[in-house]
């Protein structure tokens, strides 16, 4: 289904287009992040702890950008509370298309899994319901959240409207509330940027990408992803409303931060 290994850029191509989720993506996204990104498996288990702390009952979780679904899944599989559902928005249909098919396949497991492990318990694992829209995140309403979940988007979002975005999510969060922002992040001091930045290709390469993947790749994110610095993220994250914002994880160009409502 989507477990393809990721040969996008492997072939030189004349004309470099600006990075599209298309189907192409889409096919061996998962594969693609976990190679290009350090600590996105980490990032997406511990969205699941937070989720298990964070969540409260009778209220909403937001995926923002959600691509196959890792954080919704993650976040699904640690809600305690009742009465919750989770939104995950994505505004590539291609993407969604696949998020769909990883979803079902991860229902008909726990409910496989709750069947073999638990004998004695007759009910299966009801998990939390996730529904699936298309749309811009910047259009969708944020109401009653306990948790937002904004993996690696709000780099794609343009700067101008990135505070824009996090007041309405500061403003839909229930008091207690939280939200995870993952991010490619800049820095001021030039020599620590380049060097972050070469660390980050070294990752890259010993994940099995040449240097021409490398370099495509960067090309085709030029315009596309545009990366800010942690301190611009925490100045506007406390401006929007969040009482408490700190990194919580961070590899190389690569943080996630938590803000507190
Ligand atoms: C994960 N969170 O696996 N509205 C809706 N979706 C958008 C928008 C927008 N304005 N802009 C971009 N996207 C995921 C990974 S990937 C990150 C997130 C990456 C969507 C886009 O279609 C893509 O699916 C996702 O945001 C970014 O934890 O590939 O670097």
């Amino acid at each position: 289904m989507s477990d393809s290994r990721d040969k996008i850029y492997a072939t030189p191509q004349l004309d470099i287009a600006g990075f599209r989720f298309d189907q192409a993506v889409a096919s061996v996204f998962p594969d693609m992040i976990k190679r290009s990104v350090p600590g996105y498996e980490t990032i997406i288990a511990m969205t699941g702890t937070l989720a298990e702390r964070y969540v409260q009952p009778n209220s909403r979780c937001y995926d923002l950008g959600c691509s196959l679904g890792a954080s919704s899944i993650a976040m699904r599989h640690h809600i305690q509370q009742p009465g919750c559902e989770i939104i995950a928005v994505d505004n590539s249909e291609d993407m969604l298309k696949q998020c769909r098919a990883v979803l079902q396949q991860d229902q008909s497991n726990s409910e496989d899994s709750s069947v073999e492990s638990s004998p004695t318990e007759s009910a299966p694992i009801k998990h939390t319901p996730v529904e699936l829209v298309c749309g811009n995140i910047e259009d969708i309403p944020i109401v009653n959240a306990s948790m937002v979940v904004l993996n690696f988007t709000l780099q794609f979002i343009p700067l101008e409207q990135r505070a824009k975005l996090l007041h309405k999510i500061a403003d839909g969060l229930l008091p207690g509330g939280v939200l995870v922002l993952s991010e490619k992040v800049a820095f001021t001091d030039q020599q620590h940027h380049e060097l972050m930045i070469d660390l980050h290709h070294n990752f890259k390469r010993a994940n099995g990408y040449s240097d021409l993947e490398i370099s495509q790749k960067r090309s085709a994110l030029e315009d596309v992803l545009m990366p800010e610095t942690l301190e611009v993220h925490r100045q506007r994250l406390r401006q929007a409303g969040f009482s408490s914002v700190d990194v919580w994880f961070q590899c190389f160009n690569f943080a996630s931060l938590i803000a507190l409502k």
